[in-house]
C-alpha cells in the first residue's frame, strides 16, 4: 500500500511566540537572535517574522546586517526556555493524538496518516486541517502542513505555502509538483551543491531528473544516488516513532584496530558531538551516559555513569566517556569499535 505522510513546520516559530507574548509587536518587523544589542550586537539571526523577511532578513544572517537592512525592527535576545516549552507542548499534543509520530526538530514533525486516511487524500486534507486547528487553539500559533506519499514530498510541500499553508501532493502529481522547483528546494542541496549543479546547467528538479543517475554518482559520489532519487520524488524512509526512543547512540568501527590515543580520542569527541546533536534535535536531556568499547577479539565492555541531574551538553558526555576510556588507553587495548550512548531521558 502507498503511504500518506504529513509534515508539519511551525511558522516563523521563535518570532511567532514573541508576537503572541507581546501583541504590540504585531505588524512590526521582529528579529530574534543572540546578542542583538538593539541591532548592534555580534550575534546572528535565529529567525524573524514575515514583516522582517520583506527586508531580506533571514536565519543565520549577522545581526549587524539585519540592522542595516531594517534599523526600525524590534531586535530580541530570545527566550530559549519558553520556545522549548512551547515546542514540547505542541509535540505532546500531536503524540497523544497520532500513533506514528516523529518529532524531528524544535518546530517540525512527521506523522504517518496512511491508515487513518485510508489512502484517501481528501480525508488526509481534513486531518491536516484538524492539526492546524488543534495547534492554533492550544498555542495561538500557525503552522504549515504538507501531505504526500513520502517524507521528502511532505516536507517540500509544507514549505511551499508559508505561513499557514496546507499543501497536498497526490502520488500522481509528484513529478509535476517537483519538476519546476529549483534544485536548492530539495532537502540537503545547499549553497555549494546548488552552485556545482548550476555550473553544469542543472537548475531545476526536472533538469536534475533528465540526466542519468550514473552522472551524479560520478560527480558527487554516494550523495549522487540520493540527489537523483530526490529528483524523482523517491524516499523510502519510514516515520520513526521518536516518542518511544529510550536512548540515542552513535558507534564507530575502525578500519584497523587501534590503541593509539591520537586516533581514539578525536573519534570519541566526534561521537560525543553527534550524540549531543541528536539529543538536542530530539529535545531531550539525559542522565545516563555509556561508553562501549569492543576490542580486537570482539570482547565488548560497557561503562555507564548516571548523573545526579539531567544534562544536555556535549562537554558532559565527553568528560564522562573520556574518563571511562582512560583505563583502556592505559592497557593499550586494541580497539575495534567505540560507541557513545545517552539514555534515562527527561
Ligand atoms: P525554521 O522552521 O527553519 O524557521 P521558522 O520556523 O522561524 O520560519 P518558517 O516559517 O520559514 O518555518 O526554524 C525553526 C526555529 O529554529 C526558528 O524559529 C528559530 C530556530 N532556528 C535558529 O535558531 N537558527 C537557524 O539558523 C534556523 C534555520 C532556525
Ligand atoms: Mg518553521
Ligand atoms: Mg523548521
Amino acid at each position: 500500500m502507498n503511504c500518506v505522510i504529513l509534515h508539519l513546520d511551525m511558522d516563523y516559530f521563535f518570532a511567532a511566540i514573541e508576537e503572541r507574548e507581546n501583541p504590540r509587536f504585531k505588524e512590526h518587523p521582529v528579529v530574534v537572535g543572540a546578542d542583538p544589542k538593539g541591532g548592534n550586537g555580534r550575534g546572528v539571526v535565529s529567525t524573524c517574522n514575515y514583516e522582517a523577511r520583506k527586508f531580506g532578513i533571514h536565519s543565520a544572517m549577522p545581526i549587524s546586517r539585519a540592522y542595516r537592512a531594517c534599523p526600525h525592527a524590534i531586535f530580541l535576545q530570545g527566550n530559549g526556555k519558553l520556545y522549548g516549552a512551547v515546542s514540547r507542548s505542541i509535540m505532546e499534543t500531536l503524540r497523544a493524538r497520532f500513533s506514528i509520530f516523529e518529532h524531528v526538530s524544535i518546530d517540525e514533525a512527521y506523522i504517518d496518516i496512511t491508515e487513518e486516511s485510508k489512502n484517501d487524500y481528501s480525508h488526509a486534507a481534513s486531518i491536516g486541517k484538524e492539526i492546524k486547528k488543534l495547534i492554533l487553539a492550544r498555542e495561538r500559533l500557525t503552522c504549515s502542513v504538507g501531505i504526500g506519499p513520502n517524507k521528502l514530498i511532505a516536507k517540500i510541500a509544507a514549505n511551499r505555502q508559508k505561513p499557514d499553508g496546507l499543501t497536498i501532493v497526490m502520488p500522481s502529481d509528484v513529478q509535476i509538483f517537483l519538476d519546476p522547483l529549483s534544485v536548492e528546494t530539495l532537502p540537503g542541496i545547499g549553497k555549494k551543491t546548488k552552485e556545482a549543479l548550476n555550473k553544469e546547467g542543472v537548475y531545476t528538479a526536472k533538469q536534475l531528473r533528465d540526466r542519468d543517475e550514473a552522472y551524479y554518482v560520478s560527480r558527487f559520489g554516494k550523495w549522487g544516488y540520493g540527489m537523483y532519487a530526490m529528483s524523482q520524488g523517491r524516499d523510502e524512509r519510514p516515520v520513526a516513532q521518536s516518542g518511544e526512543i529510550k536512548s540515542l547512540s552513535r558507534n564507530h568501527t575502525f578500519d584497523t584496530d587501534s590503541a593509539d590515543p591520537g586516533i581514539l580520542i578525536p573519534y570519541l569527541k566526534t561521537l560525543c558531538e553527534k550524540v549531543a546533536n541528536d539529543a538536542s534535535s530530539k529535545n531531550v536531556a539525559f542522565r545516563t551516559i555509556t561508553l562501549t568499547v569492543r576490542d580486537y577479539s570482539f570482547k565488548t565492555v560497557q561503562k555507564s555513569k548516571t548523573l545526579s541531574h539531567s544534562a544536555k551538553s556535549v562537554g558532559v558526555i565527553y568528560r564522562v566517556t573520556l574518563q571511562a576510556l582512560l583505563p583502556f588507553l592505559d592497557k593499550k587495548t586494541k580497539v575495534r569499535l567505540l560507541g557513545v550512548r545517552v539514555s534515562n531521558f527527561s
